[in-house]
């Protein structure tokens, strides 16, 4: 995982970097995480990205639940965006990405066919916050065991074209962006899904508030891992009884908060208390403009 300390003037150039390399590229692969498609978002990136055609992978598709990840699809659809699922670590979804990234490069395509121009492979470049899984990505198109992972916001300037199939070219080096900071909301749900260190919140907190979220939307996948009769009205309350469940006890009969969070924090993000999204089109409904 990326760990870097953002900061003003480091964004900005950071924007400036990514900037430079988009002049590269005819289209823009915006990378998600499937679980929480706005909070993994960047902020500035409609500003960063501009005109240039853009296709937005839902990723990590295998952790979201598929219904939400059907309504995210359709919400960036009425936003005028084109997006679509993948699962990074067993391919699915990567035909649908080739068939987009053409669809996206096409009225460039058309203006160099009226002009009599030989059709160039299309260009890419993968963008997204830490954690949402771009080097991954990268290593699976090419092929490679090991990208080159930069730990530098922005783009590394020595980056290299990869020929992929499909006649597409793309840079091997992604665009790092930051994340929303400012929203207390997102940082939890980035701290549940593991893209921000769990140190910036006390594990504890984390999980119970992660606890909550699934006692409230996702009732039967946490009663049924946790092997629990019914759930209590207060979150602490069930972590008490998953604790319980799974021995955390230590001695004097107190409860090991710190284990037992840690095992519902895991189970999470290993996809196996369910398949789980974090939030909804629905949670953002606009208000009057
Ligand atoms: N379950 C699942 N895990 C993924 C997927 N894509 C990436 N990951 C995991 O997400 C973590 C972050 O991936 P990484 O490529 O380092 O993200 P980056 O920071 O954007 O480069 C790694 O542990 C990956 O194995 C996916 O589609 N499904
Ligand atoms: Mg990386």
């Amino acid at each position: 995982m990326e760990q870097i300390n953002w900061y003003p003037g480091h964004m900005k150039k950071t924007k400036e970097l990514i900037q430079q390399n988009l002049k590269l590229v005819d289209v823009v692969v915006e990378l998600l995480d499937a679980r929480i498609p706005l909070s993994s978002r960047n902020p500035q990136i409609d500003d960063i990205v501009s005109t240039k055609p853009r296709v937005i992978i839902l990723n990590k598709s295998d952790l979201a639940n598929p219904n939400q990840t059907r309504k995210w699809m359709e919400y960036f659809k009425s936003k005028g965006l084109c997006a679509i699922a993948v699962n990074t670590m067993n391919g699915s979804g990567f035909n649908e990405l080739t068939q987009s990234i053409h669809d996206a490069f096409k009225e460039k395509t058309d203006k160099m066919i009226e002009k009599g121009m030989r059709i160039r492979p299309v260009r890419v470049m993968i963008v997204g916050v830490p954690n949402v899984g771009k080097s991954s990505l990268i290593n699976r198109l090419t092929g490679k065991k090991s990208a080159k992972t930069g730990n530098k916001p922005g783009v590394t300037r020595g980056k290299q074209w990869v020929r992929l199939k499909g006649n597409i070219e793309l840079l091997d080096t992604p665009g790092i962006l930051w994340p929303k900071f400012e929203d207390q909301n997102v940082g939890l749900k980035l701290a549940f899904t593991g893209a921000i260190k769990d140190d910036i919140l006390d594990i504890e907190t984390i999980a119970l508030r992660l606890i909550e979220f699934l006692s409230e939307n996702y009732t039967d996948d946490l009663k049924e891992r946790y092997k629990l009769e019914k759930l209590d009205e207060q979150g602490i309350d069930n972590m008490d009884k998953i604790a319980k469940k799974r021995g955390c006890i230590i001695s004097g009969g107190r409860i090991d908060y710190t284990r037992v969070a840690n095992i519902v924090i895991d189970e999470f993000r290993e996809g196996k208390i369910g398949r789980i999204t974090l939030e909804t089109p629905n949670d953002f409904i606009e208000t009057i403009e």
